[in-house]
């Protein structure tokens, strides 16, 4: 069990069971990005020694766990989804303290796990398969799916409960056993959603937990060669090298990467509404999603009018702890991301983009020693500048002007990345042209970039990833394989595509 130590928890890895220590000995505490003087949790430096006992664990339970109905396996799921319910409240809180994200939206990050988790739940009596007609007589043909084996979980820090949770609940119905590395920077969310899997009921060796670096703990679990499959969420860089390992391995690999997400105004649209959403999109979890809305284009005749109401708009947003109902955008992650973040400002100011707004470290007496940045806007941004090029994961966002819907999706496609894109105008058919014609996984009309929902599929083309997707029944393709089952009841031998009976 976790052994508290100058009131902050100290947890070992969960291998089999048990909690089990870093061989190295070493461990790392756990900030809060609002207030680095807070430690949330202190944590295992693990390297390949942990990750190989937890895939062994992982290994030797998936017979047992694989030959438990689905059903039964979907209750477990179900009833960890209700534990979370209970929990909510005090997860979420966890939640800011180690992520920083507001205490609204780290409501909305277990809420998004409890839906996974009940919509999976259900999944358990479905994981429908198919059945269809044989060329021959007296013959029977169906498709069933079957669990892949041991999955490596590779999570990121930004959704720290909700996206393992979309790893999870899947792969567990579908009767795979896992081996899951939280985020370094949010370990303890992934420790509740787990143990409300083990209080469900979750046989041991069937989920681990390993803590530590992706440079140990990842790369020991892409490599190893009893890991069937990695489900990996973070940057592309990151993605690549997974993915790259993974095909030489003959891994299943599904990557969700980076996003640089357009959201194109029309001057017909709702301003008011458009407005709304570009604030929510562009300083919501202060820009740390990877659907963030990161560029927006807007049509010339309403460019100026939306610009000054965007900055004057931005620059009421309340920064600061997250842990205060009242605020609107919190800390940036850690000291790195920050610095990060603040280099692209320089970078966007070197380029000619006219900062309209922010663009410094956040300045307060109470914000001193946490990790804030100004809600930054940029205008006049031309679309091949690096800031509208490139993921910055902060509350930074590019405001490009474009002459026509044809002109702003040209500019929206115009990027490695298509994650998601929004678009806001009233008139349905420039709607339905831009829902067909942007390079995106996801397209929101009237609305912004963010705010996916669980049971539809969550992914991206190009450089977003491989071609998997996450959330809905999607997610089951990625954690089954598909087996055809033939049945020949004619009692002599029959031949595929040589006995046709003309
Ligand atoms: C992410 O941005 O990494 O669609 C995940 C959304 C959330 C999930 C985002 N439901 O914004």
């Amino acid at each position: 069990m976790p052994t508290t130590r100058r009131s902050a928890a100290t947890f070992s890895n969960f291998i089999d069971g048990n909690w089990v220590p870093a061989s190295s000995g070493k461990t790392s505490e756990n900030r809060n990005p609002a207030d680095t003087r807070e430690t949330v949790g202190i944590f295992q430096c693990s390297g390949a020694a942990e990750v190989n006992l937890a895939v062994e664990a992982a290994h030797a339970a998936f017979r047992n766990w694989s030959r438990v109905p689905a059903p039964l396996r979907a209750e477990i799921v179900m009833k960890a989804a209700s534990i979370l319910e209970q929990k909510k409240e005090a997860f979420a809180l966890d939640m800011t303290r180690e992520m920083g994200k507001v205490i609204k939206e780290s409501r909305g990050d277990v809420q998004e796990a409890i839906d996974t988790g009940y919509y999976f739940a259900g999944e358990g009596r479905r994981m429908f398969g198919l059945t269809t007609p044989s060329e021959l007589p007296n013959k029977f043909a169906m498709c069933t799916r079957q669990p892949v084996g041991v999955i490596g979980m590779i999570c990121p820090w930004n959704f720290p409960m909700a996206i393992p949770s979309w790893k999870l609940f899947p792969a567990l119905v579908a009767g795979n056993t896992c081996v899951i590395k939280p985020a370094a920077d949010t370990p303890l969310s992934v420790f509740n959603l787990v143990s409300a899997l083990t209080r469900a009921g979750v046989p041991a060796g069937v989920v681990n937990i390993v803590t530590g670096r992706g440079a140990e703990v990842g790369t020991a679990l892409m490599e190893h060669p009893l890991v069937c499959a990695i489900s990996f969420t973070g940057s592309s860089e990151v993605g690549r090298i997974i993915g790259e390992s993974c095909a030489r391995n003959f891994k299943r690999c599904s990557l969700e990467l980076g996003g640089k997400n357009p959201m194109i105004v029309l001057d017909d649209a709702n301003l008011d509404l458009a407005l709304e959403g570009a604030l929510w999109g562009a300083f919501g979890t202060t820009g740390q999603r990877c659907t963030a809305t990161s560029r927006i284009i807007l049509q010339k005749g309403i460019y100026k009018r939306f610009t000054t109401d965007l900055a004057h708009r931005a620059k009421l947003l309340r920064v600061g702890n997250g842990i205060d109902e009242k605020v609107d955008v919190g800390p940036v992650i850690n000291k790195q991301q920050m610095e990060n973040v603040l280099s692209y400002v320089e970078i966007g100011k070197s380029e000619g983009a006219r900062l309209a707004l922010g663009g410094n470290r956040f300045e307060r007496p109470d914000c001193a020693h946490g990790f804030f940045i100004e809600p930054t806007v940029f205008c006049d941004v031309d679309p091949k500048m690096r800031i509208a090029q490139e993921e910055i994961f902060g509350p930074v966002v590019s405001c490009i002007p474009c002459d026509s819907l044809e002109h702003g999706i040209e500019i929206a496609n115009d990027v490695k990345y298509g994650l998601s894109s929004a678009l806001y105008t009233r008139d349905v058919n420039r709607a339905f042209a831009a829902i067909r014609d942007l390079d995106a996984g996801i397209t929101y009309i009237n609305a912004p970039t963010i705010g996916a929902e669980v049971h539809l599929p969550f992914g991206g083309v190009k450089q977003t990833g491989n071609g998997h997707r996450e959330g809905g029944v999607g997610a089951l393709d990625f954690y089954t394989e598909w087996k055809a089952v033939y049945v020949d009841y004619s009692d002599h031998l029959q031949r595929a595509q040589i006995d046709r009976t003309e």
